[in-house]
């Protein structure tokens, strides 16, 4: 029997493989022996007829790909990288990558290329919690567990369809609900997660900051805070209480849409409970504001020390398999590696570690900016931006003007394959090994379960001979992933934060470990948690006449993404359509349009084709559609938050017609 861990979602369940049967691991503390439809397909999804198996190279975009050997694709690749001056190379990797992938894609990157251009989908992704925790925590960690819901009294759901994205944790949370629980959940649709909802509360899209300074309004007004935590433990309190003297209560409530007794019965629940832990996802992050809706959420457990304490905090739902890990190592262009930034002690630090001369002392692109940077050389690895890159008509426009694209993937029908210079196939999930951490901390090992296929390679091994071939030999010359872990391992020593040094690579199968289980308190420099105050400034796009409906998107439980994995007849089981837009029947109304008619979504910046879903479940003026529709971002907007420079996916100007 052999133990792995589904590479699918954050919640990262445990897996047996016996016997050629994949099973939930009854043993693994996270799951318990549960998993979900996509979790029990990864054995499928390795047999798919659609696995990229060869490398393939072509001159042109305009020409079609033929395969050719390793040796003539990282010669290449090496020679371009040679050729090029750094500031115009950039890294698009994924929070699905493992560990060690994105060690070694840093390293080389950072460390010897001295480009900070490498950067994750994990910005379109959570970047926003990772900024909003550092400023108020001081660090970006997660400070409250899963497991916590069962020693909680209140659960709420900002923004997050669990019951679709992160499965086998709603599971969890609908047992703690028979031993207890309370469960508000805040979100412009009624979705599978409201089910179990003891409160729902139908928000208007866009308006959680208003929401939430509602509730620290309330949380004053009160005296619902506790005096003697915010002494001790809490920054910019005095300015924080002036400020919400003046803040409009019935503008406010106005523009989240919900009434007077929605909001009363809100805090009733509220007040009466002891531990509350607030959970949120994309609807918050993926937003103008995303770091502000964050912060004002973060905000109402400051008040009230409901923070470092059982049952209770603010829970970031981490959506990739290993968005953790590669923020651990990182992975992102606003972080140097291990926590570390790229202030000059940090920078001391790294470069006396690798033994380089080469790292840069600013941040480099986001993932969100790279495209726009007129870059002469591009790495995508694991991710496919033409799909998931907001405003798709322009991501198209300005990658295929990028005179050398290579895509790392281990599937052939990515959206980003048309752009690719060369094609590199990668071994997928069960074709390799390495560790990854879940969406609350907790680093377990992928195992290899069958044979790599012949041509195939996992991603470190890639970036390995990138640069060996670039000379790097010495620095790079591991025979394995336990070695870089290694290596990992030493290098974490460099951060206050990470306490993996001890932890046993081999052992991480059987044995997860848990990071940071000993922090309890506050990471700024003096321990104290801040206070921000933040407002709605309405920075999203407007509807106006002729763009009526603001359009949301988001998950179906079945699919991930562009469903390169998911998406295969055997598994795909009939749960939901992949191809659906939720229209409310008022709107459907006026627009003269029925159940399942075939309709064109259009914005300012594109349009696709799908079918109408008439439901009551969907807020009044306010359309879904699914990202299983692979088009779905010809219609985005590619607003930022200006912090986090994530996009706002959540808020586009719509208009719909009937398809004759
Ligand atoms: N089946 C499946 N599971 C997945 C994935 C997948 O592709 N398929 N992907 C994984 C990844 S990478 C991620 S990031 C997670 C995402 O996990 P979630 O964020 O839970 O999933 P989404 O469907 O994007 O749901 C976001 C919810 O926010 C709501 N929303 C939209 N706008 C607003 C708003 O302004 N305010 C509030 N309060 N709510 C709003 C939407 O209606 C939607 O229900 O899922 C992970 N799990
Ligand atoms: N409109 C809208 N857009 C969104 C979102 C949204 O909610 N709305 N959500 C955003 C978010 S949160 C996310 S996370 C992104 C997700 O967007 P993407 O990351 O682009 O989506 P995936 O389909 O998961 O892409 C993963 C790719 O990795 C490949 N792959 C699989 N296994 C391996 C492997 O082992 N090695 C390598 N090298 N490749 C492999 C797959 O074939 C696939 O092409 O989308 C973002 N875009
Ligand atoms: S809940 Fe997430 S980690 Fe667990 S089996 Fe499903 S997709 Fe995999
Ligand atoms: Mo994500």
């Amino acid at each position: 029997m052999i133990r792995s861990v589904c590479g699918y979602c954050g919640v990262g369940c445990g897996l047996e493989y016996k016997s050629e049967k994949l099973i939930g691991d009854v043993t693994y503390p996270v799951n318990h022996g549960k998993v979900c439809s996509k979790g029990v397909s990864e054995l499928v999804s390795i047999q798919t007829p659609t696995r990229l198996l060869r490398p393939h190279k072509r001159k042109s975009i305009q020409e079609p790909l033929a395969i050719c050997s390793w040796e003539e694709a990282i010669d290449t690749i090496a020679d371009k990288i040679h050729h090029t001056r750094k500031e115009k190379i950039g890294f698009y990797l994924s929070g699905q990558l493992l560990t060690e992938d994105y060690y070694i894609a840093n390293k080389l990157a950072k460390g010897f290329i001295g480009t900070n251009n490498i950067d994750t989908n994990s910005r379109t992704c959570m970047a926003s919690a990772v900024v909003a925790y550092k400023k108020s925590l001081g660090a970006d960690f997660v400070p409250v567990r899963m497991e916590d819901i069962f020693q909680s009294d209140l659960l709420i759901l900002a923004g997050a369809n669990t019951a679709e994205a992160h499965v086998v944790f709603h599971n969890q949370i609908k047992k703690a609900k028979k031993l207890g629980l309370k469960i508000v959940v805040i979100d412009p649709r009624y979705t599978d997660t409201a089910e179990i909802a003891d409160l729902y509360l139908p928000l208007k899209v866009g308006s959680d900051i208003d929401f939430f300074n509602l509730l620290s309004k309330r949380i004053i007004d009160e005296k619902l805070y506790d005096q003697e935590f915010i002494d001790e433990s809490i920054e910019n309190f005095d300015s924080f209480i002036n400020k919400f003297k003046r803040v409009p209560v019935t503008k406010m409530l106005k523009r989240t849409g919900l009434s007077k007794e929605q909001f009363e019965e809100f805090w009733q629940l509220y007040q009466a409970s002891p531990r509350i832990i607030t959970a949120w996802t994309m609807g918050l992050n993926q937003s103008s504001q995303g770091v502000d809706k964050n912060l004002a959420l973060i905000n109402t457990h400051l008040l009230t020390g409901k923070i470092f304490k059982e049952g209770c905090g603010p829970l970031s739902l981490t959506g990739q398999p290993n968005a953790m890990g590669g923020r651990e190592v990182g992975g992102f262009a606003t972080m140097l590696a291990v926590h570390l930034g790229f202030d000059k002690e940090s920078i001391k630090k790294v470069a006396n570690f690798w033994q380089t001369e080469k790292i840069d002392n600013k941040p480099g692109l986001t993932a969100t900016q790279m495209l726009q940077a007129n870059l002469d050389m591009l790495v995508i690895c694991h991710t496919d931006p033409v799909y998931h890159l907001p405003n798709r008509n322009r991501v198209e426009e300005l990658i295929a003007k990028i005179p050398f694209v290579v895509e790392i993937n281990a599937y052939e029908n990515s959206e980003s394959a048309p752009y690719a210079h060369i094609r590199l196939p990668a071994a997928p999930w069960g074709e390799k090994e390495g560790s990854q951490t879940n969406l609350d901390r907790t680093i377990t090992k992928q195992q290899k379960l069958t044979r790599t296929s012949v041509d195939c390679k996992s991603d470190w091994e890639i970036f390995q001979l990138i640069a060996q071939k670039l000379g790097y030999q010495k620095q790079f010359d591991f025979a394995s992933s336990k070695e870089i872990f290694e290596e990992y391992q030493q290098m974490s020593r460099l951060s206050p934060l990470l306490d993996i040094e001890n932890i046993n690579y081999e052992a991480l199968a059987n044995e997860p470990f848990v990071w940071g289980e000993s922090i309890h308190n506050f990471l700024t420099p003096n321990q104290k948690g801040v206070l921000h105050f933040v407002q709605n400034r309405l920075l999203s796009e407007k509807t106006d006449l002729e763009y009526q409906y603001t359009l949301i998107t988001g998950r179906t439980r079945d699919q991930w993404h562009t469903g390169t994995k998911t998406n295969l007849p055997k598994t795909l089981l009939k749960y939901k359509k992949l191809n659906f837009c939720e229209i409310h029947p008022d709107d459907a109304k006026e627009l003269g349009i029925k159940d399942g008619a075939k309709i064109k979504v259009i914005s300012k910046r594109g349009e696709i084709h799908t079918e109408a879903l008439i439901t009551e479940r969907i807020n009044p003026k306010t359309l879904f559609i699914p990202i299983s529709n692979r088009d779905i971002n010809y219609l985005t907007n590619d607003i930022l938050d200006r912090e986090s420079l994530q996009p706002d996916y959540n808020h586009n100007a719509v208009k719909v017609e009937l398809l004759s």
